[in-house]
């Protein structure tokens, strides 16, 4: 009986059983990594403002950790692979590759046991040296071997990923591939390529450091590597998020994908662009010279770009949906939006924020202007609006009707309005929180610090309210967080199930936009010239680095 039902219901299913299994496994993990990380959060975030003393035994930096590696490493990575394997099987033909599935979950054991021994150390205080992990602050080797598991994992995802899409062309050739797996693949291929960094920097710096076959590190050579990977790092996060809203919002909102050439073009742009770029992190360090880093701002300039073409083509989609719907005037198609669907408003709130958040990030940029705000509380700010705002919004958005997909259930009004107030008081929580770390930022307050008075300096005097400000935006994005876990329990386990199959919203191409020109889907010349412009941006600096950065012994700072 229990097995005819099971048969059964896997018919109607939007998701064939094994593919299922593999998705819910990674975003499961996900929302574990994402509780873990909002916890510390909040109880850092508390300390740092002053609003409470931590027992002697947990460290504010090992807090402080916790939440950078749980939510900007593990959750984003879990919950992007997760979604884009739900998106290759709804658009390459229904169904994943058994011999794909495979490696993806090989790949996902590999991360899973790396996550557990990276918690592990920073759990007992043997690496409490924040999710850059930047020499020579140095970790217990079992903390590096776990970041090794993880990017290597997500290799084999990669693999998976690029096994289905391989496929697909080879029984559909002359066609062009289905929006969401170019950009699924797009998203893989930037991946692999800056992870390349990272391994780097971890398996012949840190992991032989660390054992103490070596006993001094090359530290700007290493910060060099991790930013190699850290910058494209960020679109790695942001680039799910846009496939959400290129292909899947023009669904939601009734309307039709507005090009079917700009996505990829855009895509294609942060791959060229988004790598060598790293050193727009480093503007302020010595030992790289002024051109170098002057090159890599220019590429950082234009990296900016595929996101402005995101923007205008995301307001011409939402226009052109509006008109359809007899929307008249300038605005018109404004009112026509989708205001209680949770799925687009999450989604849009996290693309107003993200408006702020760019010109923040071109502010960064600026070299000069990066003087001023480098190393302080406005790059946090910066971060929260853009990662843990732009981008959360909209995986907020995509796991209130992918949890339910897979697991056969409703997203009932219910969910969805309790989701409406959920993403209106993140970000009324993260505006507050991140309005406030940006303006005393630029009044000078340091970031990646613990509570301190400075002696009751005057200087430091002026930054308490907005201490007060943050702290009270921390608590509102806990509750938050709570709501949306409570909300996901709901809708894994309790929410009625599906009469018929759910909707996976995934967007149609208009019928008068032409077919995108091959050389799109060329990944062999986009793969090269982005090789050939990381040769350039990087090849003299780094042998400048090997041949005259002094080595530093390992400090622990904790
Ligand atoms: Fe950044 C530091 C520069 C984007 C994340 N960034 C960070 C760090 C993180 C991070 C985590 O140049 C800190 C790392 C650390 O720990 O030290 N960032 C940029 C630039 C961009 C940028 C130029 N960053 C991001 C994104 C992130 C992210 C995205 C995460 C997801 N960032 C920097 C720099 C630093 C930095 C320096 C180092 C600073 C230092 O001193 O340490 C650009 O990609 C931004 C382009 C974005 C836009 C916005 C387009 C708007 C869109 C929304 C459209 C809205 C619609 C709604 C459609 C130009 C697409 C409209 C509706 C209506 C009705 C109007
Ligand atoms: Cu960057």
């Amino acid at each position: 009986m229990e097995n005819t039902l099971r048969d059964r219901s896997s018919d109607q299913m939007s998701f064939h059983v094994q593919d299922r299994r593999l998705i819910l496994a990674h975003l499961g993990f996900a929302f574990i990594a994402f509780l873990i990380g909002v916890v510390a959060g909040l109880v850092q975030a508390l300390q740092r403002t002053g609003f409470i003393t931590l027992p002697s035994n947990i460290g504010y930096y090992q807090l402080l950790t916790a939440h950078g590696v749980s939510l900007a490493l593990i959750f984003t990575t879990f919950f992007i692979i997760g979604y884009l394997y739900s998106g290759l099987a709804k658009t390459l033909g229904g169904k994943l590759l058994p011999s794909a599935n495979m490696v993806a979950w090989i790949g996902f054991y590999m991360m899973v046991i790396g996550t557990l021994l990276g918690l592990m150390m920073i759990i007992t205080n043997d690496a409490t040296v924040l999710y850059t992990f930047y020499a020579p602050m140095q970790a217990s080797p079992i903390f590096y071997i776990g970041l090794a598991l993880v990017v290597v994992g997500s290799w084999l995802s990669g693999i998976a990923i690029f096994m289905n899409y391989h496929h697909w062309r080879k029984k559909h050739p002359g066609e062009s591939s289905p929006l969401f797996a170019y950009m699924a693949v797009a998203t893989m291929v930037l991946w692999l390529i800056c992870t390349v960094g990272v391994a780097i920097e971890v398996l012949f710096q840190l992991i032989p450091w660390s054992l103490g076959w070596t006993d001094k590190i090359n530290v700007e050579l290493s910060r060099t590597f991790f930013w190699y990977f850290g910058h494209p790092l960020v679109y790695f996060w942001l680039l799910p998020a846009y496939i959400y809203w290129y292909v899947q919002i023009p669904k939601i909102i009734g309307g039709k994908i507005f090009s079917n050439s700009l996505p990829r073009l855009t895509f294609i742009l942060f791959i060229l662009y988004s790598i060598p770029v790293g050193f727009h992190h480093q503007l302020m360090e010595p030992g790289v010279s002024s051109f170098w880093k002057f090159l890599q701002v220019v590429l950082t300039m234009l990296v900016v770009i595929p996101s402005l073409m995101t923007a205008f083509a995301l307001i011409a989609t939402f226009e052109l949906a509006g008109r359809s719907k007899g929307a008249k005037g300038l605005f018109g198609w404004f009112t026509k939006l989708p205001w209680k669907d949770v799925r687009f408003v999450s989604t849009f709130l996290g693309m107003l924020i993200f408006i702020p958040a760019g010109a923040g990030g071109v502010v960064n940029a600026s070299f000069q202007l990066d003087q001023v705000v480098h190393n302080t509380l406005f790059i946090t700010g910066h971060f929260h609006i853009t990662i843990a705002a732009a981008v959360i919004l909209t995986f907020f958005a995509i796991a209130y009707w992918l949890v339910p997909s897979l697991r056969n259930r409703q997203l009932t009004p219910f969910a969805n309005n309790l989701g409406l107030i959920q993403c209106w008081i993140w970000t009324i929580g993260m505006l507050i929180m991140s309005t406030a770390m940006h303006i005393v930022g630029v009044l000078g307050e340091p970031r990646r610090t613990s509570y301190t008075t400075y002696n009751n300096h005057p200087a430091a005097e002026v930054w308490e309210p907005y201490r007060l400000f943050t702290g009270i935006g921390s608590i509102i994005l806990f509750l938050s967080a709570v709501l949306f876990l409570i909300n996901i329990v709901y809708l894994w386990f309790f929410a009625p199930k599906a009469e018929s199959e759910v909707d996976f919203p995934i967007g149609e191409v208009g019928e008068e936009q032409p077919k995108p020109p091959a050389i799109l889907e060329r990944w062999s010349v986009w793969i090269g010239i982005t090789i050939a412009l990381v040769i350039i941006a990087y090849t003299i600096p780094v042998i400048h680095m090997a041949q005259h950065a002094p080595g530093s012994p390992p400090i622990r700072s904790w």
